[in-house]
C-alpha cells in the first residue's frame, strides 16, 4: 500500500541497509538481560512481568493489584503507596550511597559542579520546604522553566516529594508559550532562573517569565536561581531568590507518602491543533516503566557514566536525564550548553573529562557531527563509550553507521529507541544483549509491549508491509489522559481503531518483523528532534496583521530531519518581500519559540485548495520538497499550482 510518511515519502521509496550487527560475545556475556526468554515470558504474563519489575521499587504501602485497564483508562499497582523522590534519593542514601555521584554537572561557559546522591537529598529536602513556605501543597501546581542546571532536576523533585504535579517548560519556549502552559496547568508557584547560557549569549529566562505571568492569572510567587548574574526585573513581594529561600531551609522534609496513580507531571506536546496537549502522568507505573528499560536498554551497570545529552524540558529527559538514571542510582553527566561552544568538539571534551560510557542523543546531532567531521571525535579519547542510544526521529542508516564508526569505535551496541512524550518510557528498542541490530530500524517492542502495524482499516499488515503503528496492550508508564480534555484524549488516540493505542507514526515490518519507523502521518513536523505541529505554526503567522492565510509544511532536511516550510498568502493580495519574511519569522519566534522559527517562506497569491475547502496538503509537501507534482484534478484552481510554482522562496539557513 502506498501510506504516506510525513515527509510525503511513500513508504516503497525507503532506502534499507541491509547489514545486521549481532551482539559481541563479549557485551553478551554481561549484559542484565541475556535471555531471549524474557520476551515469551512478559507476553504470557504481563502482569506478573511488571509486577516483578515494579517490586524493586521503595513502596510504603504494597500495591494489592497489578492493572485495572478499563479502555482507554489503565491504572497500574493499585492500592500502593510510595513516593518518586524517596525512591530517587533516600533509598540510596539509606543504603550507604550518599557519597556517589548523581550529576556531573558542566555549565556552558566551563563552569562545573560534582552533586552526590547525598547532596541531591538535602537540597532537595530544602526545596521541598520552600516550597510549602510558598503555601504549594500536594496537588498544587508548579510550573518550571529553568535552564539545564542542577537545580531543574531539584525542583522537579521537591514537587514530587510532596505530591505538588508541576510542569515543566523547556527553556526555548517564548513567554507567550510559556504562559499558555501556566494558565492551562493553572500554576501557583513558577520556578525560573535569571537566565541560562547558550551558544555564549544569556537566555533572559526571567524576564520571558516576567511576561508570561503578566498574561496569566494562576502565579503567586515566583522563584528564581541565580544562574547568570545579569541584572534582572523584579517585582518585590511576589519574586524569592532561591538563595535565599531555599538556602535557609532545614534539609528534613519527610517525602509524603502517595497514591500509585497520584499525578507526577503534566508535560505539554504538540498536537494537530493549535493548542498543545497537557499529557498526564502519574506515579508508580511511570517509576516502573522508565526505570526498568533504563536498565534493561542502557544495560546500566553501577560504575557507568550516562550522559542522556536531551533537554529536561522534554520528555526524553524527565524520563531518561531525571526519573529513571536516579532510580537506578545512576551516575549521570548533565550539560547545560549547545555542542560547538566554544568548540565543535564540546560533547567529545565531556565524554573524555567524564569517562562516559553510555550516551544517549538524537540523530540531529549525530547528523551535525557528521557534517562538522569525524576530526572533532578524533581529537578525543572516547574508548570508555562501550553503548550509545539514538532517540527522537527515524536514524538513516548512513547516520547510524557513521555513530557506530566515530562516536563508538566500532564496538558499540546502538539502541535505538522509539517512544513518545504520551509513552512516558521507551516501547520499541533492542535489548543490547539479545537483539541482532539493523541500522535504521527500532527493531522489536519492549518485552510486555504489544505492537502491530495496520491498515486504514484496523487490519494487521503482514510482514513486509507498511501501515500505522499502534499499541495493542497497556504499559505502565503510559499517559492517562489529556489535561482536562477527556473528549480529545478518546479522539486523538483511541477512536481510529478502538480499543488501540494510535501513535500517530507510520510503520513498517521486514520479513524477519523488525520494525522499521516512519515518521508521523499526521500535521506534527519532527524538527532536529523537536515536536512542533503544522497548525500551531500556521495559527501564529495568521496572527500577524499582514497575514490572510497560512498553511505549513515539514520539508525534508538532511540534517534536521524535517525544517519548516511556510506557504503564506498576504491580506489585500499584497506580495511579499524579503524584510516582511524576516518579521514573520521573528513573529513565530515571539509566539513559539525559536524552535518554530520558519526556515522558509514562500508568498503566495493563493493557496491550492480542493473544492470543498481544503488546503492540498499533499501538494504543498511536493512542492516544498521540490518533488514531481501529484495528481492535480481536485484542485478547484489548477493556475494556482503553477503561481506557486513560480513564486520565489525567501528564507535562509540560520
Ligand atoms: C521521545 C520523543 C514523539 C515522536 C514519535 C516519532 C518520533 C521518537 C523515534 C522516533 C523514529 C525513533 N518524544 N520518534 N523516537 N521516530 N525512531 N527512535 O521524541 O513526543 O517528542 O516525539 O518522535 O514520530 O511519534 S516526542
Amino acid at each position: 500500500m502506498a501510506t504516506e510518511t510525513g515527509s510525503g515519502k511513500t513508504l516503497e521509496a525507503l532506502y534499507r541497509e541491509d547489514r545486521t550487527f549481532p551482539p559481541s560475545r563479549e557485551f553478551m556475556s554481561k549484559a542484565n538481560v541475556r535471555d531471549p526468554k524474557i520476551y515469551e515470558r512478559a507476553k504470557k504474563d504481563l502482569e506478573g512481568f511488571w509486577a516483578e519489575q515494579a517490586k524493586t521499587l521503595h513502596w510504603f504501602e504494597p500495591f494489592q493489584k497489578v492493572l485495572e485497564w478499563k479502555p482507554p483508562y489503565a491504572k497500574w499497582f493499585l492500592g500502593g503507596q510510595l513516593n518518586i523522590s524517596y525512591n530517587c534519593l533516600d533509598r540510596h542514601v539509606k543504603a550507604g550511597k550518599g557519597a556517589k555521584v548523581a550529576y556531573f554537572w558542566e555549565g556552558e561557559p566551563g563552569d562545573t559542579r560534582t552533586v552526590t546522591y547525598e547532596q541531591l537529598l538535602s537540597e532537595t529536602q530544602k526545596a521541598a520546604n520552600a516550597l510549602k513556605e510558598l503555601g504549594v501543597r500536594k496537588g498544587d501546581r508548579v510550573a518550571i522553566y529553568m535552564p539545564m542546571i542542577p537545580e531543574l532536576p531539584v525542583a522537579m523533585l521537591a514537587c514530587a516529594r510532596i505530591g505538588a504535579p508541576f510542569t515543566v517548560v523547556f527553556g526555548g519556549f517564548s513567554a507567550e508559550a510559556l504562559a499558555g502552559r501556566i494558565t492551562d496547568s493553572e500554576a501557583k508557584v513558577l520556578i525560573t532562573a535569571d537566565g541560562g547560557y547558550r551558544k555564549g549569549n544569556v537566555v533572559p529566562l526571567k524576564k520571558n517569565s516576567d511576561d508570561a505571568v503578566a498574561q496569566s492569572k494562576t502565579i503567586q510567587k515566583v522563584l528564581v536561581v541565580k544562574r547568570t548574574k545579569q541584572e534582572v526585573p523584579w517585582t518585590k513581594g511576589r519574586d524569592i531568590w532561591w538563595d535565599e529561600l531555599v538556602g535557609v531551609q532545614k534539609a528534613d522534609c519527610p517525602a509524603e507518602s502517595l497514591d500509585s496513580e497520584h499525578m507526577l507531571y503534566l508535560l505539554y506536546t504538540s498536537g494537530t491543533t493549535a493548542k498543545p496537549k497537557g499529557i498526564v502522568h502519574t506515579t508508580a507505573g511511570y517509576l516502573a516503566g522508565v526505570a526498568t528499560t533504563h536498565s534493561m536498554i542502557f544495560d546500566i551497570k553501577d560504575d557507568d557514566v550516562y550522559w542522556c545529552a536531551a533537554d529536561i524540558g522534554w520528555v526524553t529527559g524527565h524520563s531518561y536525564i531525571v526519573f529513571a538514571p536516579l532510580a537506578n542510582g545512576t551516575t549521570g553527566v548533565m550539560y547545560e550548553g549547545v555542542p560547538d561552544y566554544p568548540d565543535k568538539d564540546r560533547w567529545w571534551a565531556i565524554i573524555e573529562k567524564y569517562k562516559v560510557s553510555i550516551l544517549y542523543c538524537a540523530p540531529t546531532a549525530i547528523r551535525t557531527f557528521m557534517k562538522w567531521g569525524a576530526e572533532y571525535p578524533q581529537k578525543h579519547d572516547m574508548k570508555t563509550l562501550r553503548l550509545l542510544g539514538s532517540v527522537g526521529e527515524p536514524i538513516n542508516p548512513e547516520a547510524w553507521l557513521w555513530y557506530q564508526e566515530f562516536i563508538g569505535g566500532g564496538r558499540c551496541p546502538i539502541v535505538d529507541t522509539w517512544w513518545m512524550t504520551e509513552t512516558g518510557m521507551i516501547l520499541i528498542t533492542p535489548l543490547p544483549g539479545i537483539t541482532t541490530l539493523k541500522p535504521g530500524s527500532a527493531t522489536f517492542p519492549f518485552p510486555g509491549v504489544e505492537a502491530d502495524v495496520v491498515d486504514d482499516d484496523g487490519k494487521s499488515v503482514p510482514l513486509g508491509g507498511a501501515g500505522y503503528l499502534v499499541i495493542t496492550k497497556p504499559w505502565p508508564a503510559m499517559l492517562r489522559g489529556i489535561y482536562k480534555d477527556e473528549q480529545r484524549y478518546r479522539d486523538t488516540y483511541w477512536s481510529r481503531f478502538p480499543g488501540r493505542y494510535f501513535a500517530g507514526d507510520g510503520a513498517k515490518r521486514d520479513q524477519d518483523g523488525y520494525f522499521w519507523l516512519l515518521g508521523r502521518v499526521d500535521d506534527v513536523m519532527k524538527v532536529s528532534g523537536h515536536r512542533i505541529s503544522t497548525t500551531e505554526v500556521e495559527s501564529s503567522l495568521v496572527s500577524h496583521p499582514t497575514v490572510a492565510e497560512a498553511a505549513v509544511i515539514g520539508r525534508e532536511d538532511p540534517i534536521t530531519g524535517q525544517s519548516i516550510f511556510a506557504f503564506v498568502t498576504l491580506r489585500g493580495g499584497n506580495n511579499g518581500d524579503e524584510s516582511l519574511s524576516k518579521e514573520l519569522r521573528e513573529h513565530v519566534v515571539t509566539k513559539i519559540g525559536s524552535i518554530a522559527r520558519p526556515k522558509t517562506i514562500m508568498f503566495t497569491p493563493e493557496l491550492p485548495k480542493t473544492r470543498s475547502g481544503k488546503i492540498m496538503r499533499r501538494l504543498l509537501r511536493d512542492i516544498a520538497n521540490g518533488q514531481a507534482l501529484g495528481d492535480t484534478t481536485t484542485l478547484a484552481d489548477a493556475t494556482v499550482v503553477e503561481s506557486i510554482r513560480t513564486a520565489s522562496a525567501s528564507g535562509k539557513d540560520d
